[in-house]
């Protein structure tokens, strides 16, 4: 018996066409068109296309990521179900990926998918990434390895995968660990799994968490901008290990006293923030004033898995070994 892969769509370039009238691609495809524009789907599986919304990435929100996760878990639940594809935006397509597999404990695959070109475009790789994301969704060899990401013929792991080009087809890559498997024409291929998965499961997204980048020559500026807007955490992107301008540190210092989480990640592409240093502004320094380290995931990934933890564990705020236990994993 054939199996069943749910697609969801929630918007992108892959569901766009040039509007003549604005000069530019505009969201204009419906979920079923989608499908249809893709040869061959039908004999991969069966397919059923829910439309989640019809926007280009940079309208989700965690919000709506929460609602995704929680519509696609529930679809899950459905025996005859094999696994789920969700059609993206590439823009926020890590953010989005990351958020599902912090969400996703059922053993059954999830891929999100999107495309670089237009469906309108010349040559457009929308229907053949869709392809490979329902080969791959309908695969037993995709079960029990989280939230994936497929492009360009590509697996990535959510944890793993990042953007790397403005307007490649082959823009998604995990930096320093590479795709954990590949779409080929008769089946899919796996040669790596992603290890270390923890899945939360928040009855609802209530914590508030914002992302501010280490600039040099910063002080506390954005962090008294956050402290004042009364978030739950705030997730400094640091340089290289985590360091930071040692102007931030008194903005350290008046979150925590407001007893708001702080948590160092690194805008390098990979490697974890530490305190290997002592000098003023480094992660040793940070966690004297009452921050912890994050993960190797990027700050934007890391705020999202803070939002999920506080949410779920509200009074970790105030628990900065127990928190960084959770997040630095
Ligand atoms: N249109 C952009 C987005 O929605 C880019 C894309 O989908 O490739 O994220």
């Amino acid at each position: 018996k054939m199996k069943k892969v749910v697609v969801f769509t929630t918007g992108g370039t892959i569901a766009m066409k040039y509007d003549e009238k604005q000069g530019g691609l505009v969201p204009a495809v419906s979920g079923e068109d989608l499908a249809k524009a893709v040869p061959g789907l039908d004999k991969l599986a069966e397919i059923e296309v829910r439309e989640f919304s019809n926007v280009a990435s940079c309208n989700m929100s965690p919000e709506r990521m929460f609602k995704l996760s929680q519509t696609i878990e529930v679809a899950l639940t459905d025996p005859s179900v094999a696994g789920a594809v969700v059609t993206h935006g590439t823009d926020t397509l890590e953010e989005t990926s990351y958020f599902l597999d912090l969400l996703h404990a059922s053993e059954k695959p999830v891929c999100v998918v999107g495309a670089m070109r237009g469906a309108s475009d010349t040559s457009p790789d929308g229907p053949a990434n869709i392809y490979q994301a329902v080969q791959v969704a309908a695969s037993c060899e995709a079960k029990d390895k989280g939230v994936l990401v497929v492009l360009n013929n590509l697996i990535h792991a959510a944890a793993q995968v990042r953007k790397t080009h403005s307007a490649n087809c082959d823009t998604f890559g995990s930096p320093w660990w590479g795709p954990i498997g590949y779409c080929d024409q008769d089946r899919v291929v796996f040669r790596r799994a992603p290890l270390g998965r923890k899945v939360f499961n928040p009855e609802a997204l209530t914590a508030t968490v914002d992302l501010i980048p280490a600039e040099t020559g910063l002080g506390t500026e954005y962090l008294d901008v956050a402290i004042a807007r009364k978030v739950n955490g705030i997730v400094i992107e640091g340089f290289g290990r985590g360091n930071i301008p040692p102007a931030m540190i008194p903005g350290i210092d008046r979150a925590r006293k407001a007893g708001i989480a702080v948590v160092i990640a690194t805008r390098a592409f990979a490697g974890r923030p530490y305190e290997t240093y002592a000098y003023p502004g480094s992660v040793g320094d940070s966690k004297a004033h009452g921050a912890i380290r994050g993960s190797e995931a990027s700050g934007a990934q890391n705020r999202l898995k803070l939002m999920v933890i506080l949410s779920q564990y509200p009074n970790l705020a105030n628990e900065p070994k127990e928190l960084e236990a959770l997040m630095d994993s």
